[in-house]
């Protein structure tokens, strides 16, 4: 039986914009049960991880922006989404900022002995506060997931990695700092950035991720990113990049991956409704998820 538990991570703690804390419920207003309803033989949408308004903070020593906060947030996310898994359901998790994949990963990946992730995204989210430009968390998940960065964002969930640099597929990449761009090569990540998408298609990418992750994972999480997609097909994020995937050409990525049934785990996030136009990001994370979860046009 196909069951699909929805949680809201209303966290904009991992960046300097407010208003990506809205993002839980402008994709639920969007329309994501009645989109999904038919795809699921049950649907349960859990509400909101609690984060509350706190005052923002930076780490003395680090320079991170919330740090502690984030981490203690970041446990009850996962332990909500490892509970989720446990139930035999699918875990499909709404940001909030990026950073929120720190918790989703932590409550995923201790099921599986070889997760593998598709980070679809503008950025490498590699950063650690020795290359973060910014000292945003939100440019760090994937980084801390890897082991690499402070202690308290590494060990959520009580334990170190989540996943191995081998199991990883970035996609879209278009804007990656120079300690990220270093960390890929050295730890060999696989990286599409936009020039192999324009190069190869995104039917060629699709099918080569598919392939690479189905050799050596046995399950994998999509950390989709609305800051992937060209700004013209999503406005509402708070760090938006030019030139970026199509909305087409990310249904088309979708749906692959839902004829693939590769995709264990999936969450959208960095939607921000302050900066969008009329919930259009909102409304393509909902039309993406329904493709993700098999829907048709015929
Ligand atoms: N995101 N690489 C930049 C930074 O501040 O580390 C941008 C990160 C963006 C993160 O979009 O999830
Ligand atoms: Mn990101
Ligand atoms: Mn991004
Ligand atoms: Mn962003």
């Amino acid at each position: 039986m196909k069951k699909l538990s929805i949680i809201g991570m209303p966290m904009d703690l991992g960046q300097m914009r407010r208003g990506v804390d809205m993002g839980p419920s402008a994709i639920r207003y969007a329309g994501i049960n009645e989109r999904l309803v038919r795809l699921f033989h049950s649907i349960e949408d859990m509400g909101d991880i609690t984060i509350g308004r706190p005052e923002v903070t930076i780490d003395k020593e680090s320079n991170l922006r919330n740090l502690e906060l984030i981490a203690e947030k970041s446990e009850l996310l996962a332990n909500v989404v490892n509970k989720i898994v446990e139930s035999g359901s699918f875990p499909l998790v709404l940001g909030g900022d990026h950073s929120i994949a720190i918790g989703t990963l932590a409550g995923v990946s201790r099921h599986y002995q070889n997760i593998g992730v598709i980070w679809y995204d503008a950025h490498g989210d590699l950063n650690t506060a020795e290359t973060s430009p910014s000292g945003n968390i939100h440019g760090m998940p994937l980084a801390a997931s890897l082991g690499l960065g402070h202690k308290l964002l590494t060990n959520v969930g009580g334990y170190c990695p989540k996943v191995k640099p081998e199991n990883i597929v970035i996609i879209g990449a278009r804007a990656l700092d120079e300690g990220e761009k270093i960390l890929i090569k050295n730890k060999g990540i696989k990286v599409y950035t936009m020039h192999e998408i324009d190069r190869l298609g995104m039917t060629k990418v699709i099918e080569e991720a598919i392939g690479y992750l189905k050799e050596r994972t046995d399950g994998v999480h999509l950390s989709l990113d609305l800051d992937s997609l060209d700004p013209h097909d999503a406005p509402g994020v708070g760090t938006p990049v030019t030139g970026g995937i199509s909305y087409r050409e990310s249904h088309l990525a979708m749906e692959m991956l839902a004829e693939a049934s590769i995709i264990t785990s999936a969450e959208f996030v960095e939607v921000n409704p302050i900066l969008d136009e009329r919930n259009k990001t909102a409304a393509l994370a909902v039309a993406l998820m329904g493709s993700l979860f098999g829907e048709k046009l015929l």
